[in-house]
């Protein structure tokens, strides 16, 4: 993060509803992932339909296809901005989606949308999702990159009958392209000879549905050989209180050597709500 610091990312990202970090990869971590998903996508078959595109190929599961995924997802500057952003809407964040896009030549420019729409439900008094783009080749105003509305974003932006003209995210590999669930964007046309590919990384409020189904593109026999903080993002974590359980208890039991086949249920309490049941108990003193 060497060109704009958190501070000001996290200020454009607020104010503009995007914000492009520049250097907030290795050059070397983004090569070396182009090179593992290469063969992925020569063997995945184009996408169908108009908003995912029928000269565009997509797959998910990024944690499992290449070991140099993790440093994406796990970008300490790109997690502080999603939980600066979430934070104040949710007990933790979540990974929504860690898919590769790659768009070729004749590719029509992506539906204008906001990605929060995947979700039922009243928009506007908090965010639900931040996407971070991550070019593995260089973005360009013809091959694609990324289209974004500015101030789109938010109830006022939601509320424009008219948008600005889109910002053209065009960016080197190593940039993250960071927009808010609430965002206007889409993919432009690719109008040129080659492939443009990039990572969609999303994390979104950890009390909502995720676009990608983590716990089938990680099953326990996966997410096991991760570190205690990726397996929590994909879904190995309560949401206090005590949402996305297993038999009553964090599903990070699943990861252990030895899972026993009898758990008993155990709370998993906000500090708050802990104290609202044991002052309704009667459990608390009363200070002298
Ligand atoms: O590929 C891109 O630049 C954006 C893709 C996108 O917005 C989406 O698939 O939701
Ligand atoms: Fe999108």
């Amino acid at each position: 993060m060497s060109l704009a610091g958190p501070d000001s990312s996290l200020t454009q990202l607020l104010e503009q509803g995007y914000c492009v970090v520049k250097d907030a990869a290795a050059p070397a971590t983004i090569a070396a992932l182009e090179a593992d998903l290469a063969p992925i996508f020569d063997a995945t078959p184009f996408g169908q339909g108009h908003f995912y595109g029928f000269r565009t190929k997509r797959f998910g599961s990024l944690l499992k296809r290449s070991p140099h995924a993790r440093s994406l997802i796990m970008a300490p500057g790109i997690l502080a901005l999603a939980d600066a952003i979430l934070g104040e809407a949710c007990d933790r964040i979540q990974l929504n989606v860690a898919q590769a896009i790659e768009i070729h030549p004749g590719e029509r420019e992506q539906f204008a949308h906001r990605d929060h729409d995947m979700w039922a439900g009243v928009k506007g008094s908090h965010e639900f999702l931040v996407n971070v783009m991550w070019p593995l080749t260089r973005f360009t105003a013809v091959n694609g990159a990324t289209r974004i509305y500015p101030r789109s974003h938010g109830k006022a932006g939601m509320a424009r009958q008219d948008l600005d003209e889109p910002v053209v995210a065009a960016c080197e590999p190593g940039s993250a392209i960071c927009f808010l669930g609430s965002t206007a964007h889409g993919a432009g046309a690719n109008r040129s000879q080659g492939v443009r590919r990039g990572l969609v990384v999303g994390y979104s409020l950890g009390w909502l549905k995720p676009y990608e189904n983590n716990w089938l593109a990680y099953p326990p026999a996966v997410a096991r050989h991760f570190s205690p903080d990726l397996a929590a993002l994909v879904g190995y974590s309560q949401h206090r209180p005590n949402l996305g359980n297993y038999e009553g208890q964090c599903p990070s039991v699943l990861l252990r050597d030895d899972v026993p086949e009898h758990l008993g249920a155990v709370d998993a309490l906000r500090p708050d709500q802990e104290a609202m049941i044991e002052e309704a108990l009667g459990l608390v003193t009363a200070p002298l």
